[in-house]
């Protein structure tokens, strides 16, 4: 099967060690800072639920002892798929203190993905919501067992199938079994790399390098306890997790407010109501942001005079939406570019405007490595654009359990090949060009979709755009520009587009061969544009109008 967690090579991991950036501390510890000083202060809120640090920190221990209880032991696997509630922070925070490892699984997977979660990790249990969003978890789990090894589903809610979770709190009085000593050098959770492409793989995060990550982006987000923090995006997803996140919030002594959602409606009564300080988006969710504040269903009512920082990252931001976030939302903009297997990159609160508004920021930690280097490994001229290869104390050395894969995805010193087209600025700052992969083959001539998607987004009407190859027998791809409009009542056609964007001076063979106009995109689970899903949604559509015409 391989190994679950690849080790750093020895003498790296001493001086980690040595220079105290990995600090021996697990993650079941995060809370001890705030429950030293700030015992009383509100953690987390939850709709109308609300808990302290010393309430976080009872519940999660109560959870423990349950879990001991049940005969789980330190490097059990339970696959944890829960929408942003109080429950999901005790169940990982429970684990973590037992130094059993939870599978960061997001609302939105299903059958396919989350058996293929629980086989991999061979998980023994599996926690799940009862309902969400109209979508009935037990149904689901019924049918992952079958397929699997796991033993226990338990329930957040009101469970009809399986066991309810709150069975599983031990009161004080039972509060007997020790807890086992955690290994900070050992496996603490395992995040999904992204599934906008294919399967995602699981990623091993020990104790020490997932706290290094955190308390490293605290350092480089200033964030102290005075931050308010609306988690909208999934937060068992590594950015509102630990970018600083969630887990950043925490050990800075903050509060987390949980969102069932990003959407505008949500996040900003959230927001009016909490005074929210600090969030973090997807680039789908800032435009919907940007639109919102326009519009008259909100103009009277968003009220963000709270909001002092808002991080975007999780896909690329167009310079055009950047830069209008600070006259519009009246907040500083953070970049934030990272990923999973660890590397995560900031713009810094005090970069000047160009460098937050067209960047994707810098490495956080002075012992982050980054190469650009073009097809054969050759490191390219600085300004180039090329590869990204990295490594460092909080990126992985190779995926869970995936030898033939890690074969490819590492290179033989060690670095990680994350897969993006990126350019180093003289000051070391990263812009993404795009996916190495986002690019569309038109007879020979190689069109990135991320130019021809900001050349669109600078068209007055247009909200968003994604542009997406279609197999053609004759130039091998040609171009479909995804389009969604301000106002639908503006009408727009592909030849008006061309005419548009060849004023722009883009080169003829960049220009759409197709326009398809879309209320809204498909996303994946955290929010990110789903160009998989779009590709699908053409080939479909051409197959309809192929049959038509036969
Ligand atoms: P995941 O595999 O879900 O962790 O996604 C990580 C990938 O998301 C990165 O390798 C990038 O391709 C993309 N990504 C994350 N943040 C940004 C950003 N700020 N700009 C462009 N791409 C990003
Ligand atoms: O997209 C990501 O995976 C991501 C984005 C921003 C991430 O993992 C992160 C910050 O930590």
């Amino acid at each position: 099967m391989g190994t679950e967690l690849t080790p750093w090579p020895i003498s790296i991991a001493e001086k980690y060690q040595a220079e105290g950036i990995w600090a021996g501390v697990a993650l079941g510890d995060i809370l001890n800072n705030a429950l030293a000083t700030t015992p009383d202060k509100t953690a987390l809120i939850d709709g109308d639920r609300a808990w302290t640090y010393q309430q976080l920190h009872e519940r999660a221990l109560q959870l423990a002892q349950g879990f001991l209880a049940q005969g789980f032991t330190a490097g059990d696997k339970v696959v944890v798929q829960l929408p942003n509630t109080g429950e999901f922070f005790e169940v990982i925070f429970a684990l973590f203190k037992i130094g059993a490892v939870p599978v960061m699984a997001l609302p939105g997977h299903r059958q396919l993905e989350i058996t293929y979660f629980c086989q991999l990790s061979k998980a023994k249990a599996y926690i799940i919501p009862a309902q969400y969003d109209g979508f009935n978890y037990e149904n689901l789990a019924a049918k992952v067992v079958l397929d699997s090894d796991v033993q226990n589903v338990f329930v957040v809610g009101d469970a009809q199938q399986f066991m309810p979770l709150f069975l599983l709190y031990l009161s004080e009085v039972d509060k007997a079994l020790a807890l086992p000593a955690v290994a900070a050098s050992s496996l603490a959770l395992l995040q999904l790399s992204g599934g906008t492409t294919n399967v995602p793989k699981l990623i091993p995060r020990s104790h020490d390098d997932y706290f290094y990550s955190v308390r490293q982006s605290n350092v480089v987000c200033e964030l102290t306890e005075s931050c308010i923090y609306l988690a909208a995006l999934p937060v068992a997803h590594n950015f509102p997790l630990s970018s600083p996140g969630c887990l950043g919030v925490f050990y800075a002594g903050g509060t987390v407010v949980l969102a069932p959602n990003g959407s505008p409606d949500v996040a900003f009564a959230l927001m009016k109501q909490h005074r929210i300080t600090h969030t973090a988006l997807v680039p789908p969710l800032i435009i919907a942001w940007l639109n919102a504040v326009k519009s008259h269903a909100h103009k009277d009512h968003a009220d963000l005079t709270s909001l002092q920082v808002v991080q975007v990252g999780g896909a690329k931001l167009s310079e055009q939406i950047a830069q209008k976030i600070k006259p519009e939302l009246g907040c500083a903009l953070q970049q934030v570019f990272g990923m999973a297997e660890g590397l995560v990159n900031y713009t810094r609160l005090n970069d000047d405007e160009k460098t937050i508004n067209t960047t994707q920021g810098k490495p956080m930690s002075p012992f982050d490595e980054v190469l650009v280097v073009d097809d054969y490994d050759n490191p390219v001229p600085l300004g180039e654009s090329g590869h990204l290869l990295t490594r460092g104390p909080y990126t992985i050395n190779g995926y869970f359990c995936a030898p033939e894969h890690n074969k490819t995805a590492f290179t033989a010193d060690g670095f990680y090949r994350t897969g993006d087209i990126v350019r180093l600025t003289a000051a070391g700052y990263l812009q993404v060009e795009g996916r190495a992969k986002d690019q569309i083959n038109r007879g020979g001539e190689k069109i990135s979709a991320e130019e021809v998607e900001n050349q669109l987004l600078a068209h007055p009407h247009i909200l968003d755009a994604a542009l997406v190859g279609i197999s053609d027998d004759y130039l091998g791809e040609r171009a479909c520009a995804f389009i969604r409009l301000k106002d639908a009542s503006e009408p727009l056609n592909l030849p008006k587009l061309k005419q548009f964007l060849r004023q722009r001076g883009l080169a003829e063979y960049k220009l759409p061969d197709r326009l398809e106009l879309l209320d809204d995109f498909p996303h994946s689970y955290v929010g990110k544009v789903n160009k998989k899903e779009l590709s699908l949604q053409l080939i479909k559509t051409l197959a309809l109008e192929t049959k038509k015409q036969g």
